[in-house]
């Protein structure tokens, strides 16, 4: 038996050469439909490939013209052709003159080629269809190649323009990368909690575009550090006087030298009338202290005992603007003493508008920050001073607990000279210096 495949631009045509080749006779096997497959394949249409058989004495009798000898079992001018006898098919029936009906797929039309500006133009200057498959095929594969080459040409050149510009945009993204692990080791080393920084960095990263540059990275991380500060918010001078104003904190965080600092601010450069209560009886030279402040700016002082004689105190005081009070500074630790201030500030009588600042130290750790600010959060609200920055450069925590706290930024102290070492917390300042800056 010989086997063989024959090509046409349909299945018909593909029977008749096998046919013309094998004979009338010839035993098909099976049809398939050939896809173009490459690049090029949306120029190209569907081919049928025909897979015929002829046993050798009818390829004997179709090329001699031989009609003797049949042997058994190969009676294939008409009948039935046995899978035994082929090995490849069920029987198929057929008659060498008749139309075969094989069960073929039917052929599936040629895809619409998806990028038309490109392929109208090729197909200008491809053949035609008919072209491809008269005798001037050969000259039209040609052009084919030639095209083909033509593109494939184009092609490369665009992938090696692709590749160069993804390896600057990995030159960049590697250079934008080692910029944030920079920005990332400063704001730790500056004692920004991990949290934050990953929080604010990640948040980054999703505002980040391929090609933003460092600067876009810096302005943006500084934006996002500026936002969670937020506006200082200092002493109000709107509503009705007199303000009373406690101070309250650890001990020898600077309660009693703000306190004279922010006085003197306000008297001095604002021209406000002021006037210092003390309830810090703990200790002789806490008293004293605060005297010696009140006498320099020439204003009244008021001792309070308890809690109930701050009412009479400040009454006694009402005719001024801003009343200042002094507390004891102790330790979060001390419940007993804790219960004095809170009584001390919930025992102010309703009439009069007040204000509660929380003294800290820029140098107190991290957790006993957090410590301090809970349990401050249980006698009342406040908004946060920051004292003794010229002991520290790193600035970290005051983000930390603002953020912690929830609590509003106000004043700064960054020395020990009474008035001069005050500043209403700087936003800007102190971002550019947790970003590196001095
Ligand atoms: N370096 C530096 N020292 C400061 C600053 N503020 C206050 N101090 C100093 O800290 C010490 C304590 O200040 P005080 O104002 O007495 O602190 P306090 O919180 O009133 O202390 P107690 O009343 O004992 O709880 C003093 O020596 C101040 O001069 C500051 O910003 N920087
Ligand atoms: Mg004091």
């Amino acid at each position: 038996m010989t086997i063989n495949k024959f090509q046409g631009k349909t299945k018909e045509e593909a029977i008749e050469k096998a046919k013309i080749e094998f004979g009338p006779n010839a035993v098909i096997m099976n049809v398939k439909e050939v896809k173009p497959k490459g690049f090029f394949s949306i120029f190209k249409s569907t081919t049928y490939e025909v897979t015929a058989a002829m046993e050798e004495k009818e390829r004997f009798s179709s090329a001699s013209q031989f009609t003797g000898l049949q042997s058994q079992g190969m009676q294939n001018t008409t009948g039935t052709l046995n899978t035994s006898t082929t090995g490849v098919r069920d029987s198929i029936n057929y008659a060498a003159d008749e139309q075969i009906t094989l069960p073929v797929q039917e052929p599936v039309p040629e895809p619409k080629p998806a990028f038309t500006p490109e392929i109208k133009k090729m197909k200008n200057i491809l053949p035609k269809e008919e072209e491809r498959y008269s005798s001037s095929g050969k000259k039209i594969e040609e052009r084919l190649d030639t095209l083909s080459n033509m593109l494939e040409e184009r092609l490369g050149v665009a992938q090696k323009e692709k590749e160069e510009e993804n390896a600057a945009s990995r030159k960049q993204s590697s250079e934008e990368l080692h910029f944030i692990r920079i920005l990332y080791n400063t704001l730790i080393t500056n004692e920004v909690n991990e949290k934050y920084v990953n929080e604010i960095l990640s948040e980054m990263e999703r505002f980040m575009r391929p090609g933003n540059n460092v600067d876009v990275i810096l302005s943006n991380v500084y934006q996002k550090l500026i936002l969670r500060f937020g506006e200082p918010n200092i002493i109000s001078m709107e509503g009705n006087k007199p303000k009373v104003i406690f101070f309250v904190g650890p001990t020898g965080v600077g309660k009693t030298t703000s306190i004279a600092k922010i006085a003197s601010k306000y008297k001095v450069d604002e021209n406000k009338k002021v006037a210092f209560i003390t309830a810090d009886t703990y200790r002789i030279a806490a008293t004293e202290q605060l005297r010696v402040y009140a006498n320099i700016l020439d204003a009244p002082i008021s001792i309070v005992y308890k809690a109930d004689e701050l009412n009479d105190a400040v009454a006694r005081l009402s005719e001024y603007d801003l009343i200042f009070v002094d507390t004891a500074g102790f330790s979060h630790k001390n419940t007993a003493q804790k219960e004095d201030i809170k009584n001390l500030i919930h025992g102010l009588d309703s009439e009069y508008e007040s204000e509660v600042y929380l003294v800290l130290s820029a140098t107190t750790k991290y957790n006993d920050l957090k410590d301090i600010v809970d349990m401050y959060h249980e006698i009342s609200d406040y908004k946060l001073i920051f004292t003794k920055l010229d002991e520290t450069s790193c600035y970290g925590n005051i983000l930390n607990i603002k953020l912690y706290a929830g609590a509003d930024l106000s004043y700064v102290t960054t020395g020990q000279n009474v008035p001069d070492d005050l500043e209403v917390f700087d936003t800007q300042k102190i971002v550019k210096q947790l970003l590196g800056g001095k």
